[in-house]
């Protein structure tokens, strides 16, 4: 499909929906929409888990603090702060903050008045979009005054958006009570370490009251406030999610204990990101062949963590002016020439009627991935096992594999379907043909996958699949994600137990490292 296609469709969709909203909304007695917040107070509690309530409503809506809510409500950048006052050897200043975003990529810069103009007109279009974050083009506290006018007009003229933001932590203590202030609740600080030795390899210098520091006395200064910062958030109340680098042979190790540390001073969530470096970065480690972990790598990693405290898994490394679902990149459709021209039509009343859709949808997928457990609930089997899932979002196998621009993958065990990842990959299907080479990749990128879940595929890329031992699945087309994986797994435990196939594990696969520019 083209783009401008797709783009027609989905807006088609948006209306549609948001209609049938506005129906149930005038006929629907149970869903208030009053309160003095703003925030709409029709939610559901569908995958709260264990989180108390007052912890749940901070992050129920938003994609990156709830992996559950990644599948239905979208987030957006705006790239206002183009400064930074430290130096990190994965990143090339030409480019976005490397901390939030994938190397390479080039984000417009805005005012703080073309910024306010366009969350304005994102939440007109995109009635999910429920947080806007500022996480660059460099840190955001290096440039407060851009980013705290940013979050006052926001404040002012879009009270239901949450307001999120990212930075590396070293000015980050003199700002704690502005960001207070400004009721932002949601704070992400890139620690890569703790060992000012091990921070010396990752950051050649950091620029403090007027001084440049290098070496070890950098690193001793950075983890100092790092760690100072995220306290004070914590102290405040204030969601911290901490970011690191996964650096093998640098930092890999070392990682456990900066997950220990932060999660003693109160860190809500670790999302430990693969280094994505190759040498057309022009960075540091991407001329000095420092290579990214594998995908097997970064996983045992992040596994090895999660009895510690809750790790995230569906971030996407995104750019500095992001706009959709996490996954999804709809910035092209919000370039400054385009707001400045588009009449915004921000109504409350309909962003909210259409997030009481949303919930339903997340309540009837809840339900669904329920029933399917206790058909598991008597299963004894040790397997364990990954598979790729090609989806547009909303919790549902709704892409076709050629159409895919990346896969989701799911850890499946008799405990059920678990979310540990995504990969992305080069598109299959180009200009309607299939292209082999992007065939290659995309088993590389899901080699460690029993199974790809798609919508629709071709005979084709079916038959490769197969030769490369991964099982094409297009029986469940436009369900739910979870319950058709948990009825697949069911399938494959039982066709294991009958000797009709041999469960074999998987090799490890490759997370993409190049072509980044216009990457979303
Ligand atoms: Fe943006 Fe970051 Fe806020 Fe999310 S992103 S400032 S917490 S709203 Fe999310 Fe993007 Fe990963 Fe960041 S997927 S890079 S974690
Ligand atoms: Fe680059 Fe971000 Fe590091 Fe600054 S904090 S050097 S912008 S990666």
């Amino acid at each position: 499909m083209h783009a401008s296609t797709q783009h027609e469709t989905s807006e088609a969709a948006v209306a549609d929906k948001l209609a049938e909203a506005m129906q149930a909304k005038a006929e629907h007695q149970g869903c208030g929409t009053s309160g003095g917040s703003g925030k709409a107070s029709c939610g559901s509690s569908a995958g709260q888990g264990d989180l108390p309530t007052e912890i749940w409503e901070k992050v129920k809506n938003h994609p990156c603090y709830s992996e559950e809510a990644h599948h239905h409500y979208a987030r957006m950048h705006v790239a206002v702060a183009p400064a930074c006052n430290i130096q990190c050897n994965y990143c090339n200043r030409k480019y976005d903050c490397a901390n939030e975003s994938r190397p390479g990529v080039v984000s417009e810069k805005l005012t703080p008045q073309q910024a306010a103009k366009k969350v304005l007109a994102v939440a007109s279009t995109i009635p999910q979009m429920t947080v806007l974050g500022i996480a660059g083009p460099g840190d955001p506290l290096a440039n407060p005054e851009k980013t705290f006018q940013t979050f006052e007009l926001i404040n002012r003229t879009a009270p239901d958006i949450k307001l999120c933001l990212s930075t590396n932590g070293l000015a980050l203590p003199d700002h704690v009570d502005t960001i207070a202030g400004f009721n932002v609740d949601h704070v992400t600080i890139t620690i890569n370490m703790v060992d000012p030795e091990v921070g010396a390899k990752i950051y050649p210098w950091v620029f403090w009251k007027h001084k440049r520091y290098t070496g070890y006395e950098a690193a001793k200064l950075l983890t100092d406030r790092q760690m100072l910062g995220l306290e004070m958030l914590t102290e405040r109340g204030i969601l911290c999610k901490v970011n690191s680098v996964m650096i093998p042979g640098i930092n890999d190790k070392h990682l456990v204990e900066v997950n220990r540390a932060v999660k003693s001073r109160g860190a809500f969530l670790h999302n430990i990101m693969p280094l994505i470096s190759a040498p057309e970065h022009g960075t540091v480690f991407g001329l000095n062949g420092q290579r990214g972990p594998t995908a097997q790598e970064l996983k045992a990693l992040q596994d090895s963590c999660e009895g510690e405290m809750n790790m995230m898994r569906h971030c996407r490394q995104c750019r500095a002016d992001a706009v959709g679902l996490l996954g999804e990149d709809r910035s092209a459709e919000f370039t400054t020439d385009k707001i400045m021209a588009m009449e915004v039509n921000y109504d409350l009343d309909s962003r909210k009627a259409y997030q009481a859709l949303v919930e339903e949808e997340r309540v009837a997928k809840v339900a669904a991935k329920q029933e399917e457990m206790e058909a598991l609930a008597g299963e004894q089997s040790d397997i364990k096992l990954l598979v790729a899932v090609a989806t547009k979002g909303s919790g549902l196998i709704n892409e076709h594999f050629g159409h895919a621009k990346e896969f989701q993958v799911w850890e499946l065990s008799t405990g059920g379907a678990k979310f540990v990842g995504h990969r992305r990959v080069d598109l299959y299907c180009q200009g309607g043909y299939g292209e082999e080479d992007s065939l290659e990749t995309i088993i590389r990128a899901i080699n460690d996958c029993h199974a790809v879940f798609v919508a629709k595929i071709g005979g084709c890329p079916k038959a490769d699949l197969v030769k490369a031992g991964i099982e094409p699945v297009d029986g469940f087309a436009h369900e739910f994600i979870e319950k058709s994986a948990i009825t697949w797994f069911k399938e494959y435990l039982n066709k294991v137990k009958t000797g009709e196939i041999e469960h074999a594990e998987r090799g490890d696969a490759e997370i993409r490292q190049g072509a980044l520019i216009n990457a979303a």
